[in-house]
């Protein structure tokens, strides 16, 4: 009963969550199927997975009822006298053509999609993504912005040996846990915009994984492997490592914050502005010109954040 009920209440959270469009990556318990995903491609790949799994159920239906049937119908208590034939031309041919054609089916849209997946012409921008033990470094190319996206402090404080913190209470703004799955600084991507990844490893080999993107990419050390998205809805969207890198593949988490295109562009601008500040800081002599420059840079930055 109470079982019953917490099912209800979850299936009641999910229809809910669904209703409201939420572009919330995070699972939600009894969770069914894989995620539709916020890109055209992950899309794509769900309603073929749900193509695939009908006409899998259909076959599992036919083929497990005309066996049930038979198994009661011919039982030998019922005086079932077996059939003496070995072959049956007519068949055999049936029971060939029939799934070929099927197959044939589910590779044409198949085929289609996969295609479309590999196709990065008319990107718009391209994030170089590199898998660093244990960290992801992610460049802005062409625009001089890159950055090292690593495990978020109080996951990394809780998985500590003997630390003695509460997995449970390590969780974002809105209340959901996100230990081990939230990072220091999150990918910031532009919705409605073709991007082109360049993924590779630096030491060993590393995967790239946002399951609400529709595809993962391996990132393999000496080899520079492309993909591309399109994000449909801003939001935050989680993903792991999903290649055994060594000791702590557990903890290189990806976070990426799709964001609408004027939020991107004036984000990348704060970044670049503060990229120059903190390089004037450094290299700028201690005098009071150098600390003059320095201000007007960081006031730059300031004014561009507003
Ligand atoms: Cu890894």
């Amino acid at each position: 009963m109470k079982a019953a009920r917490s099912i209800r209440t979850t299936g009641l959270t999910l229809v809910g969550a669904l209703a409201a469009g939420m572009a919330q990556a995070n699972p939600v318990p009894w969770q069914l199927n894989m995620p539709p995903g916020v890109t055209d491609t992950a899309r794509e790949i769900y309603d073929l997975h749900n193509l695939v799994m009908y006409i899998c159920t259909v076959i599992g239906v036919l083929v497990f009822g005309a066996m049930i049937w038979s198994i009661i119908h011919h039982r030998k208590s019922r005086g079932a006298v077996a059939a003496q034939f070995t072959h049956n031309t007519k068949a055999e041919i049936i029971w060939t053509v029939i799934p070929i054609l099927i197959l044939i089916v589910m590779a044409v849209p198949a085929t289609k999609t996969l295609f479309k997946m590999y196709d990065t012409s008319d990107s718009e921008m391209t994030v170089k993504v590199n898998g660093i033990q244990w960290m992801w470094r992610y460049e802005y190319v062409g625009e001089g912005v890159q950055f090292l996206s690593r495990l978020d402090r109080s996951s990394d404080r809780t998985r500590t040996l003997d630390s003695g913190l509460d997995p449970g209470k390590v969780v974002d703004a809105n209340g959901n846990n996100v230990y081990l799955l939230n990072v220091d600084h999150p990918l910031v991507l532009p919705v409605d915009t073709k991007i082109r990844f360049l993924v590779t490893g630096d030491d060993v080999i590393h995967s790239w994984w946002v399951p609400e993107f529709g595809w993962k990419q391996d990132a393999e050390p000496g080899i520079v492997s492309e993909n591309w998205t399109r994000i449909n809805k801003p939001g935050i969207y989680r993903g792991q490592c999903t290649e055994l890198c060594g000791r702590d593949h557990g903890f290189m988490p990806i976070v990426v914050k799709a964001v609408p295109k004027a939020e991107f562009k004036i984000w990348l601008a704060q970044q670049k502005a503060a990229d120059a500040a903190a390089n004037t800081a450094q290299t700028a002599p201690a005098t009071p010109a150098g600390t003059a420059v320095a201000q007007a840079t960081a006031a730059a930055a300031q004014a561009l954040a507003h």
